[in-house]
């Protein structure tokens, strides 16, 4: 018999408690794929954040670190620096990376840190109950947002990648989507990338993936993926934002 489906061995064989239609099991799936094919799964360190990935230490079964919350990327900083040959990665979400956790990413971003973060932006705070995060969209409702994000009192959605992309210091800057197959597999590339670009001693690397909460959003799976196409990819476009391999080739 052909085998046509396996479990990633860097994917633990246990059930996870994300909701229906939530992509963070997806994105789990990627990273650990991506372990798998790069045979580093004995070398790989991840660091779980404060979110509803907080539980992705059970999910790896590389090693993992729990973070405060938004402190990944200094914690990445100290187990790279301490771990040098191993490769070390963040699981953020938007709360944890562009709210609270902001200074953190620009700083281990600014400082070029041979760590790999994954940003899962799924324009809330999920985990505890739906409120507003930076990266909401204009007119959005949250709990703290309940008549929609007025961009005169609540600001703008930030575009953490286009940002970060200003600094020197990131060797490689995506923005992925997983709300349909074909993208689900540029998602696998970049993160493959990123690792690559890691392992190579070429600089702090960041996927960004934008990601669903069909809970919070209050709107059904399907309805929650053609959301993410109609509504986030027009505010936060997809593609490689930066690459400094792709730079020293034109
Ligand atoms: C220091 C601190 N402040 C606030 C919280 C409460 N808190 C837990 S998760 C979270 C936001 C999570 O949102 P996000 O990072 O977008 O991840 P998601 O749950 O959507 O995957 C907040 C504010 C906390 N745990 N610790």
């Amino acid at each position: 018999m052909v085998k046509v489906f396996e479990r990633p061995k860097a994917l633990a064989d246990v059930p996870t408690h994300y909701c229906p239609g939530c992509t963070h099991g997806i994105i789990h799936r990627l990273i650990a794929e991506v372990i798998d094919e790069l045979g580093i799964v004995d070398k790989t360190i991840g660091v779980a954040p404060v979110g509803c990935a907080v539980l992705a230490y059970n999910y790896f079964t590389c090693d993992m670190q729990q973070a405060a919350h938004g402190r990944a990327p200094a914690v990445a900083t100290g187990i790279k620096r301490v771990c040098p040959d191993s490769a070390v990665f963040t699981y953020q979400g938007d709360g944890d990376l562009a709210s609270i956790g902001c200074a953190e990413i620009v700083h281990a971003a600014a400082r070029s840190e041979q760590i790999t973060t994954i940003f899962v932006n799924n324009g809330i705070y999920g985990m505890t109950g739906g409120q507003m995060a930076p990266t909401t969209l204009p007119g959005d409702k949250t709990t703290t947002s309940p008549y929609g994000r007025d961009t005169s009192k609540q600001g703008f959605p930030i575009r953490i990648s286009e940002m970060l992309a200003t600094l020197d210091g990131p060797a490689y800057i995506a923005r992925v989507s997983v709300h349909n197959v074909a993208n689900i597999v540029r998602a696998r590339k970049a993160i493959k990338k990123a690792f690559e670009y890691q392992l190579a001693g070429k600089g702090f690397t960041l996927v960004e993936i934008l990601s669903t909460c069909p809970t919070n959003w209050g709107i059904t799976p399907i309805e929650a993926l053609n959301k993410v196409k109609s509504e986030m990819l027009p505010y936060f476009p997809l593609g490689e934002i930066k690459d400094i391999e792709a730079g020293e080739k034109k």
